[in-house]
């Protein structure tokens, strides 16, 4: 693929990647009912002025970012990265958190009882293969998503709670192969890719191997990748931001 501008490579994200949820109109969902279950409202992206997207990256550490981060419309935060004890390095507030299915699916990160994913809306995403149909992803998901979503839903249907469309993470991916001339890995990206204001995923002054701000974890993947295209998601949006403030 050829290389883009910054500017060019911003329109071709809006115009590429528009937010895609499962919205039950389409099978296996529709026969299980799932227009009913599903939030009565789609996710509106545009529905905030700015928006801060934090990282899990131990380089979040002693930023200080804290204030900045809550002074957007909207914080975005991932996983299981908490707030409390780190308030002035990642803010307090929660607007919505992405999480994947291991989350959901795994028994340790507690899903059901855990505060941590009460506040603001959640997004959960499965890395569905590329080419399959919405029906053997439901046969067999990476980790069992759907059965505690519908069990969610029923217990808090006021949380706005909604599963993203595998043709919206596979549009993501075909947008990073097709701005680098290299192979990259026939894996999801990572559920940070997505966002304005990117606390973090540009590693900055602050890069460090520490994994997650939040655990005593060493390990140089954490912020280049190792299933994720990470590495590549990263030149992406560098290449994006330093054009765009170049043409600007
Ligand atoms: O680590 P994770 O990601 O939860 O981080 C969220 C997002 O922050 C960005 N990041 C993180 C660490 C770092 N040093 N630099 C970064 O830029 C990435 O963009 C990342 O997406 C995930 O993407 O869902 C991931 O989830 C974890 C893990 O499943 C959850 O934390 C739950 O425990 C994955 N790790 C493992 O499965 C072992 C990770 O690969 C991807």
């Amino acid at each position: 693929g050829g290389r883009r501008s910054g500017v060019q490579l911003y329109c071709e994200l809006k115009r590429r990647t528009r937010i895609q949820t499962v919205d039950g109109t389409e099978e296996p969902f529709s026969s299980l009912g799932w227009a009913r279950l599903v939030p009565p409202l789609p996710l509106q992206e545009s529905q905030y002025q700015s928006c801060a997207v934090v990282m899990s990256a131990g380089a979040v550490l002693n930023s200080s970012l804290g204030w900045e981060i809550d002074s957007h419309d909207a914080v975005l935060r991932f996983n299981a990265a908490p707030i409390k004890g780190f308030e002035r390095d990642v803010g307090t507030k929660t607007t919505i958190r992405i999480i994947n299915s291991q989350i959901v699916a795994r028994p340790k990160h507690q899903f059901n009882s855990s505060s941590l994913y009460r506040d603001g809306t959640l997004l959960v995403w499965d890395p569905a293969p590329y080419s399959s149909d919405l029906t053997q992803w439901f046969e067999k998901p990476d980790f069992d998503l759907f059965s505690p979503y519908v069990q969610q839903r029923r217990l808090r249907p006021e949380q706005p709670f909604y599963i993203l469309h595998p043709e919206f993470i596979w549009s993501l991916w075909d947008l990073i192969q097709d701005n680098t001339e290299d192979q990259i890995q026939p894996n999801p990206p990572s559920s940070g890719f997505t966002g304005q204001r990117v606390y973090e995923f540009i590693p900055s002054v602050r890069r460090t191997d520490l994994c997650h701000y939040y655990e005593r974890y060493h390990d140089d993947a954490c912020t280049l990748g190792a299933y994720h295209p990470l590495l590549y998601e990263k030149l992406l949006i560098q290449s994006g931001s330093t054009r765009a403030t170049k043409t600007s």
